[in-house]
Order: structure tokens, then sequence, then C-alpha cells
């Protein structure tokens, strides 16, 4: 049984997610705006795996006797400065996502909540991912400057990339 401090913080992350989900979904209006079909494809399939981030939470709780409690989501920024912009956007949000899963996973193990803390484990490896792949997105940016040619190219890839998401 979950204590009511731990699913208050499970429902802190949920909303994280939802908003994760939602600001991915926000920057790909950009990038598609802007003619960068690839990344608002990659971005749009971003989004798409936050969704699974927030339904894998949303269920732990329900099955460990939880009430799931959506709340009000922060609207997500819609304007950037450039591809380059956004996608150092994506990487600090990524990091403060880290952030917050570890203090989770913290809160988790000093209550002795040990199922929490090991269905956390998940999130931390996940986090790792997650910041790997939007740093090298941003190295690839900075590789090309502000190069047209370079930056269609980049884009190429990260079409790719969301078919292999
Ligand atoms: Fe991007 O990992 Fe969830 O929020």
């Amino acid at each position: 049984m979950l204590s009511q401090a731990m699913i208050d913080k499970l429902n802190e992350q949920i909303n994280l997610e939802f908003f994760s989900s939602n600001l991915y979904l926000q920057m790909s209006a950009w990038c598609d705006d802007k003619g960068f079909e690839g990344a608002a494809g990659f971005l749009k399939a971003h989004a798409d795996e936050e969704m699974e981030h927030m339904r894998r939470l949303f269920t732990y709780v329900t099955e460990a006797g939880g009430i799931p409690l959506l709340g009000a989501i922060q609207a997500p920024p819609h304007q950037f400065d450039s591809l380059a912009g956004l996608f150092e956007q994506t990487y600090q949000h990524e990091q403060l996502v880290t952030r917050k899963i570890n203090e989770l996973a913290h809160t988790a193990f000093s209550n002795q909540d040990y199922s929490t803390f090991n269905f956390l484990q998940w999130y931390v490896a996940e986090q790792h991912e997650e910041e790997k792949l939007f740093k090298s997105i941003i190295d690839k940016i900075e590789l090309v400057g502000g190069d047209g040619q370079g930056l269609y190219l980049i884009d190429k890839e990260l079409a790719n990339m969301a078919n292999e998401e």
C-alpha cells in the first residue's frame, strides 16, 4: 500500500509526463511550420512516448491501491528562436525530469517503499537514454551551425530516428 505522500509525488510526476508530451507535441507544430518535417515527426513520436511514461505511472498508482489524480497542466511554450534553441530546451527539460525522478526514487528509498523504488528503476534507466538522445541531437545541430543544407540533412536524420522509435 502506498503512503499518501508517495501517491502525491507520483501524481505530480504523472502531471509532468503529460506536460512533456504536450511540450513535444507543441514543439512539433513549430517544426512543421518552419519546414522541419523530420523534426516534427520525431517530436510527435516522442510525445507519444511521454504518454506511455504517464500511463505506466497511472497504472502503477492504481495497482498499488492509490488513485491517480489528473490536475491542470501548464501550457507549453510555442515560440522558438531556432531548431538549435528548441532542442536545447528539450535537453534542459529532460534534465529537469531526471532530477524529479531522482527525487522520487530518493523519497521511496528513504521511506522504505522498496516496491516503488523498484518500479522507478525503469524511469532511472529511461532518463539516461533520453538525456543521451537529446544531447546527441544538439551535438549534431552544433556541428552544422546555422547552415541550411546541414540542417536539412539533420531533419532527414530525425525523420529516420522517428521511424526507429
Ligand atoms: Fe522524456 O521522459 Fe518522460 O518526461
